[in-house]
This record gives structure tokens, sequence and C-alpha cells, in this order.
């Protein structure tokens, strides 16, 4: 067993060095290129990684969906309303497991359309969609052979969700990527003393000793299941890495059985225990994962050097709450998209469908008003790298090769946007709104009266 593991890591390494080596023969021709340093214990060199991650780095935005049986309660149960994110409700009010099972028994969300989910994404300017595939509670969302605790067995529903989002996102061009939990507070042998302990009846200090045995005979099964029944998947997002039975080393085999089972997949920092401040380095400062994920925050000065992804909720919660109506702005949105780009990162935003499987009207509104924006902006968006300099007083900045894009949110009233500090020489400055072209003095625009988008409006500017 131990020599097939070489073979195959042998032959991974080989597939990379190979792209590595390609990009030699092309570094060779462009002048000798230094092979950078590698970036993770897979050996993997950087030329390679950057292939690899190229398609989520132009992509800038993706919808999250946090779909499960926690849509049932929807925040409520036994007449007890949780006032904590709504897929936790099984932990926070101390739903016993025989109890939580019988939520299975009522799902059966006639009104989900994954075709009607994905244009949805689509029409927003989202690339890709990240979608629970199983989330702490333990519920498959596919038709697991490895389990009777999935949509399939379990519930009315009886169709494989995870098929019919696949062939949506195939049909539309959008990635699907699979969110999935390391926790399971479901599965016997991987109940953790950290949560729901109340479930496992053990002292906390008790740890669960089958833990291995639910990672090699359950977890891993399920992924290879994940990665290789449902197309061309581009990530898988890990989360719950935090219980005490799950090492870092459990982490770098997981994320080592991955990429032998599909070597161009991304997988997040999550998959190891090292996403301190969410930024992906593990204690021994060993990269594990290929991005950082800090949550419902944008890191003031994003993450320089590493490629990240900042996930927000909409409301407060993640999966669908009946009575959360706390709803960000659709400026509030925008901007934060803008802000994310303008530091380097990619903005996931969440959406948490009801029982019946609709996506709520105040989340579909938002998404219709930010494709909008991104309809006559995008391209200040996708494909693009961080501002080369602080953020203006105005606004943020995106890069592409010899072109900035200046997002303004606060237009200025004398008519004059101060470019004496974006990062290069202006030679030509272009309204996105209209493509109307703008008099550049040396160290100002001369803008219209009035702003075309009062959320932000964009002005191409060539340096
Ligand atoms: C995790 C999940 O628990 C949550 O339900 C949701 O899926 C979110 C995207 O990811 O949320 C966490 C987990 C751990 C911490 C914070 C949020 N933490 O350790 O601070």
């Amino acid at each position: 067993m131990k020599n097939k593991n070489h073979l195959i890591l042998l032959s991974l390494i080989v597939s990379l060095l190979g792209t590595a080596c390609s990009s030699k023969k092309e570094a060779t021709k462009e002048e000798d290129q230094p092979i950078m340093e590698t970036v993770n214990y897979l050996e993997e060199s950087e030329t390679a990684k950057a292939a690899r991650m190229e398609w989520w780095k132009d992509a800038r935005f993706g919808m999250f969906i946090h779909w499960g049986l926690y849509a049932i309660p929807a925040g409520e149960w036994n007449g007890t309303k949780s006032d904590n994110i709504g897929e936790w409700i099984m932990d926070h009010l101390h739903i016993p497991i025989a109890e939580y099972e019988k939520f299975a028994a009522e799902f059966d969300p006639v009104k989900f359309n994954a075709e009607q989910w994905v244009s949805i994404a689509k029409n927003a300017g989202m690339k890709y969609i990240v979608i629970t595939s199983k989330h702490h509670d333990g519920f498959a969302l596919w038709d697991s052979k490895v389990s009777e605790w999935d949509v399939m067995d379990a519930s009315p529903y009886k169709k494989d969700i995870l098929k019919a989002l696949a062939d949506a996102c195939e049909k539309e061009g959008i990635k699907l990527c699979f969110y999935h939990s390391i926790m399971d507070w479901h599965h016997p042998d991987a109940q953790s003393v950290f949560e729901p302990n109340y479930n496992t009846g053990r002292e906390d200090s008790v740890l669960s000793e089958n833990f291995p045995r639910y990672l090699e005979n359950y977890m891993k099964p399920q992924i290879k299941e994940l990665l290789t029944n449902y197309g061309d998947i581009g990530v898988i997002w890990f989360d719950g890495e935090w219980v005490p039975e799950y090492t870092t080393e459990m982490g770098k085999d997981v994320y080592q059985y991955i990429r032998e089972i599909k070597p161009d997949v991304i997988i997040n920092n999550r998959v190891d225990k090292g996403r301190q401040g969410m930024n992906g380095m593990d204690k021994e400062g060993d990269f594990a994962g290929d991005f950082g994920t800090p949550e419902q925050e944008i890191p003031e000065t994003g993450m320089p050097g590493l490629d990240w992804e900042s996930c927000m909720t909409m409301n407060d919660t993640w999966g669908y709450k009946s009575f959360d109506n706390n709803w960000k702005s659709e400026e509030t949105l925008i901007r934060n998209l803008v802000d994310i780009a303008s530091k380097g990162g990619n903005f996931l935003l969440n959406v948490g469908p009801t029982a019946e499987g609709e996506i709520p009207a105040p989340s579909v509104e938002r998404l219709q008003a930010m494709g909008e924006w991104m309809k006559v902006n995008g391209e200040s968006i996708y494909g693009t790298t961080a501002s080369p300099v602080e953020a203006p007083d105005w606004g943020r900045i995106t890069k592409k090769g010899n072109t900035l894009y200046l997002h303004i949110f606060n237009w200025p009233a004398n008519g004059k946007l101060d470019i004496s500090n974006i990062g290069g020489t202006a030679t030509k400055a272009t309204l996105m709104a209209d493509n109307s072209e703008l008099s550049i003095s040396d160290t100002s625009i001369d803008l219209p009266a009035t702003a075309p988008d009062k959320v932000c409006s964009v002005i191409k500017v060539e340096i």
C-alpha cells in the first residue's frame, strides 16, 4: 500500500512538474525565468499552482449556498428561536440526533429549480457556485453510496440535488464547487467532544477514538463521490476542521488524496488546522490548502502574497432563518465586491434557500442589482489584480495590465477627480457607464456634474 501511495504521489509530482517543465520551456524561450519555490508539500511549482488557480482568480465573484435540513426549522424549534446562525440550530438548541433526524422525513423541496438558481447566480455576474454538499449535521444533498443519511434514502424528495445543480452549471458555464464539513454531528465515529457534545454523552476530555475510521471509510469515500460523479468540480471548500480529533497530518493526507483524484481541483485552507486569522498559514508555517478564507470580514490590507476569498452572508445567517430580515443594502454588497477585488481577493456571497427550495426574494433582488452593476462594470472586477496604491478617499482601484479601474464611491463636488496618486500617469480616461472620454489635467480628471451610478461609477484609465 505504501509503495502504491509513493507511486501515485510520484506520478502526481511528475504531472505537476510536467506542467512546470512545459512552463520551464516557455520560461527558457522567454529568457531564463527562475522556477519559483514549490508552494506546498506536493512539490507543486508556483507556476503550476498559478495555472491551476487562474480561472478562480479571474472569476473574482461566486455564490455560496447553505442549504439542508436546517431550512425546515428555519431558526426555531420547540417554541424557541435561535439567536445564532440557522445551520447551527441542532447545536444551539441542543436538538438530540433522533429528533433532528425527523426533519429528513419533512425534506421535500418541491420548488427547487436548479436552472433557476444557476441563472440567478449567472445574471448576478457570479462565475462559480459553492454549495454545502454536507454541512455539520452530516446530511448529504446527493445520492451517496456510503450513507443512508442522504436526500435519496432519508427524505421523501428522493432526487440527487447536486446532480441537478451539476447539469445546470455545465449548461450555463458556471463552475460547480462543494463545501464539505469535516466535523459531522451525525456519524457515530465522528462525534466530537467539541460539539454537539451533548450528543456523545462522553466527558468533554474524551476524544472520538474512531475519528480516523470516519475519515478513511466515510469522509474520503464521500469526497471521491463528489469529485468523480458531478462533472468538472472547481473547488472543495472544507470547513469544520477545528474539531480536536482532526490533525494537520490528516489535513495534508486529505489534500494529497484529493489532488491525486483530481489534480486541477482547488482546495481551501480549512482542509488543515492552519487558519489562524483565516489566512491559511498553519502552525509550522507550511501553507496547507490553496487559499485563505476570511469569514464575514474583508481584511484591511487584503492578504498580500496569498490567494484569498472573503465569504459573507447577505443577512446574518448562512442557513435560512424565517425571521432574519437584517439584509445588507445593494450599495454595501456592490462596494464590498469592489473593496475585495481592489485588495486582490474573491467575494463568495451567500444565499440560504428555504425548505421548499426557493432563494429568498430579498436575496434575489440584491443579486439582480449586483448583476445590473456588473453588466456595465464587470470588466473592472474580472481578471483584475489588487490596487498598486492605498485606497484613495474617493473609492477603490483595480488593475489589469496597463489599465486602472477607478471605482468612485464619493463623487467629487468640484467635478475634478484627484488622480495624483493612482500608481501611474493617466494617458486616457473613459467613463464606463457610457464609454464617454473624459479630459485629463496633470493631476485630475474632469467629471460630469452627476455620477452615472450613485453606488459606484467606474472610470477606465490607460496608464
Ligand atoms: C463556519 C460554519 O460553522 C458556518 O456554519 C458556515 O458554514 C461558515 C461559512 O463556516 O463558520 C465558522 C467556523 C469557525 C469559526 C467561525 C465561523 N471560528 O473558528 O472562528
